[in-house]
């Protein structure tokens, strides 16, 4: 072994010991959250005080939207640290209630099915060793995340802008995966199935499906680590596939089937939800009726402040450093544009490091104000393709891909 191949396999060693780390019933048969809660967190919209709990297995310092099935939200500033979401302040999402408590590593096998030339069942090993890493840094957002801001409220979970995270994803391509077994001529789409279970048998699984030459790009992955650790039960452990610049609903936990399928999927969870107004912002009037719709799919440029709050206070002529985060969806950010004057005139900001095209990307900008008074700042974000932040938000009775210019008031003193 040369030196390269030394470090790859105390890499794998490494990878390997932290996946194996949770063994058979690691969290005590339960994934609710137990004890009282310490302190309360106030979500900027109306009825949001929530519970900011550490109950959770690998999970601190949380927002607690729901205990069951979980449904756990990041605090905002959290965003202000890095552009890295930790893996134990990362949200959480799920639809159904029977999630296994434990996952044992030793016998878990990820099947690949359906309309493939041979069937294979693949141990966490052989994903490990078998195949090239592959790893990308990407954002992972809910379709609702922000849904609590919408105007008139809808119904479903009232996150504020806190169900989403950025993470690096190392794993294996999709591509590599549905090579080994090799996609039949035939083949439309591949179905993505996880572990878990509704408590009543009746309840559809939770699957999702992607077209094929989508699952066949080359950057949808199936990853077992996330930033550098094995994943926390409550994002997948010990799989789930990373659909880059896609909603987070098509990124299937627990991921331990693939079938590949010969006809469009029909089951609900993709046929029937997760639908959106069919136009760019999936923008529609409360009550209107008779638009078409199409199941959600790639994400749109947004940015946020993570240093500054409305309600803040400035003096007078003092530099005040503002930033935040920001990232482009399917396609790169391009730039962050900052207003100081309610949008009458826009700088762009200064942009951190750059992790790739689906990440978080860190903005920053320093501004002062001579006079005393009430200000606006606001923040937009361009992609690649010219693409920026609607002034006004838009609205849909799902609650879903809210996105609008950020803007916060301050007092200059
Ligand atoms: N197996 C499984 N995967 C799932 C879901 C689920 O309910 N079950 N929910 C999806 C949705 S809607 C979201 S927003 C993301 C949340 O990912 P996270 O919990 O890792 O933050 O998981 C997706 N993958
Ligand atoms: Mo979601």
């Amino acid at each position: 072994m040369n030196k390269h191949e030394r470090d790859i396999s105390a890499q794998r060693r490494k990878l390997l010991g932290s996946l194996g780390a949770l063994g058979v019933a690691a969290f005590g048969g339960s994934l609710t959250a137990r004890g009282a809660e310490s302190s309360t967190i106030e979500l900027p919209f109306d009825n949001g005080e929530r519970a900011l709990t550490s109950a959770f297995p690998q999970k601190s310092g949380v927002i607690l939207q729901r205990t069951r099935p979980p449904l756990i939200e990041t605090p905002f500033d959290v965003f202000d640290q890095g552009v890295l979401t930790p893996n134990n302040r990362f949200y959480v999402r799920w639809h159904l209630a029977s999630i296994p408590t434990a996952v044992d590593p030793a016998t878990f096998r990820l099947d690949i099915r359906g309309h493939v030339n041979r069937v294979v069942s693949l141990t966490l090993n052989d994903l490990v060793r078998k195949f090239p890493r592959f790893e990308i840094v990407a954002v992972n957002q809910c379709s609702g995340n922000s849904r609590g801001f919408f105007s008139p409220r809808v119904p479903g979970g009232q996150w504020a802008n806190g169900a989403m995270g950025n993470a690096r994803w190392t794993g294996v391509r999709l591509k590599d995966l549905l090579e080994h077994a090799g996609v039949g001529a035939n083949a439309v789409q591949a179905r993505f199935n996880g572990l878990e279970t509704g408590v009543i048998p009746q309840t559809p699984k939770f699957m999702k499906s992607l077209a094929i030459d989508h699952a066949l790009d080359g950057e949808v992955m199936v990853a077992y680590a996330m930033n550098g650790e094995a994943l926390p039960l409550l994002n997948g452990y010990p799989l789930r596939l990373v659909v880059p610049g896609w909603y987070a609903t098509y990124w299937v936990k627990m991921l331990h089937d693939i079938e590949v399928l010969d006809k469009p999927d029909e089951n609900f969870w993709t046929a029937k939800a997760y639908l959106v107004p069919d136009n760019h912002f999936a923008n529609v009037h409360p009550g209107e009726t008779g638009f078409n719709q199409v199941p959600i799919h790639t994400m749109l440029p947004r940015s946020f402040f993570t240093n500054v709050r409305s309600g803040a206070t400035v003096r007078s002529e003092q530099p005040m450093l503002v930033r935040g985060i920001a990232f482009g969806g399917l396609n790169a950010l391009k730039q962050v544009q900052f207003s100081a004057n309610q949008g009458q005139t826009w700088t762009d900001a200064n942009l951190g490091q750059d992790y790739g095209k689906y990440s978080f990307r860190q903005w920053h900008t320093v501004v002062s104000f001579p006079q005393p008074g009430k200000q606006v700042l606001m923040v937009r974000a361009v992609d690649a393709t010219g693409q920026a932040q609607p002034n006004t938000p838009n609205w849909n009775g799902a609650g879903f891909m809210r996105n609008v210019i950020e803007s916060v008031d301050i007092d200059v003193v």
